[in-house]
């Protein structure tokens, strides 16, 4: 019976770890695997933390990371959104797949300010909707892949000037979170109509975004 109980709480336990998020220190050398990479110093140096999943973490409590991130990278079909304060919170920057970031003070964010991320999965060979600050698919640039997105937790609200979808999606876009005047886009007829590139929905209004993936 002790023996039993024993296996039950190992198990219990790895599972705890499991429901984390899961992270490995490494005092050095690049990861090969798929996930997000945050590093203390710049060029990819320092204590590193590695994120395999789809989540939310505080960096502050959880591992001992606030306010230290100087690098990043981004192995695979991921993107992650960094913020400022802890619980996803104030300015923040975004990132998405295969992208390396030598030196964070390039960016809004500013080094060693980070204290909360959070790392979405993306679809393959590019897909998704892709939402671009400026006309033409020009400046700041965001992928989405299917799920709800409200672009306030992207620092991009009211910003969106154009996009492309990328696969079998449908969007739905929304003038405010989840509600207000909203239009629907089919990535069908935007392949039957070369027009719809630079269909805009409102210049600078788009809040909130509908993905499905219509598979
Ligand atoms: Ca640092
Ligand atoms: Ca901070
Ligand atoms: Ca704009
Ligand atoms: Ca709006």
């Amino acid at each position: 019976m002790m023996k039993k109980k024993g296996i039950l709480t190992l198990f219990l336990a790895f599972i705890m770890v499991l429901s984390v998020g899961g992270y490995l220190e490494a005092d050095a050398g690049p990861g090969s695997l798929d996930g997000v990479y945050l590093y203390e110093d710049y060029d990819y140096e320092g204590r590193q933390l590695y994120f395999p999943s789809p989540g939310e973490y505080n960096l502050d409590d959880d591992y001992d990371f606030n306010d230290e991130l100087s690098s990043l990278r981004i192995i695979g079909d991921y993107a992650v959104v960094i913020y400022e304060d802890d619980d996803w919170s104030n300015t923040s920057s975004y990132f998405d797949s295969g992208d390396r970031v030598s030196d964070i003070s390039d960016y809004k964010l500013g080094n060693d300010e980070a204290s909360s991320i959070t790392i979405y999965k993306l679809p393959s060979d590019n897909g998704g909707l892709h939402l671009f600050e400026d006309y033409d698919f020009e400046g700041d640039h965001f992928r989405f892949g299917p799920g709800l997105y409200d672009l306030k937790d992207f620092d991009f609200n009211d910003e969106a000037s154009s996009f492309y979808i990328n696969g079998p999606y449908r969007v739905t876009f929304y003038q405010d979170t989840f509600s207000g005047a909203s239009v629907t886009v089919t990535s069908i007829t935007y392949l039957e109509s070369e027009k719809l590139k630079y269909f805009v929905i409102g210049n600078d209004t788009i809040t909130s975004v509908w993905i499905e993936d219509l598979r």
